[in-house]
């Protein structure tokens, strides 16, 4: 297993459409465990395969709460949201891509969603709370799009220029 680098907002690989994975093999797996393996060590509830520069339909979440309770690494592959509650909730996102900065999103409250699992096998779900959240957030970063696209042309290009400014720093030191 291997962390990986997380790409930092802006970049353009974060808005580009990843590619359906075609075949669900081993070099596909190490993806995986990578992935999972960033993601928590982060720490994040999720992460999606384009935020460490892999443009394929893949994202890994977890967003078991309680430190005491068993974490639930899911893994999936070509995600499709097959139905979404007419019922919408909000929540503070944030985003490893765009660290610090936080915002209110409205969406869904529950969706189902249909995907391949690392052993190829198709599974599905009905997702609410944090993990419904979770999930159509690391949809969307396989689309392209960010939670902060939902927000006010203002505050947006406020956080754009703060990452701008937060990437500087960094490429200096
Ligand atoms: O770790 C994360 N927390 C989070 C909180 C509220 C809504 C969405 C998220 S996802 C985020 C990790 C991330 O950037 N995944 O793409
Ligand atoms: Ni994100």
């Amino acid at each position: 297993m291997a962390i990986k680098d997380i790409l930092i907002h802006p970049d353009p690989r974060l808005k580009t459409a990843a590619a359906p994975v075609e075949t669900v093999d081993t070099v596909l797996r190490k993806l995986a465990d990578d992935m999972l393996e960033t993601m928590y060590a982060a720490p994040g509830i999720g992460l999606a395969a384009p935020q460490i520069g892999v443009l394929q339909r893949i994202l890994v979440m977890d967003c078991v709460k309680e430190d005491d309770a068993a974490p639930r690494p899911l893994v999936l592959i070509n995600p499709q949201i097959t139905w979404a509650s007419e019922t919408r909730s909000t929540y503070e996102e944030g985003c490893l891509s765009i660290p610090d900065q936080y915002a209110e999103v409205e969406r869904p409250a529950e969706v189902e969603v249909s995907w391949l699992d690392v052993d190829g096998n198709p599974q599905s779900e009905h997702f609410d709370g944090l993990w419904a959240t979770c999930v159509q957030h690391e949809i969307d970063h396989l689309d392209g799009k960010l939670f902060i696209d939902y927000l006010k042309p203002l505050k947006r290009q406020m956080i754009t220029r703060k990452m701008q400014k937060l990437k500087r720093e960094r490429a200096r030191a």
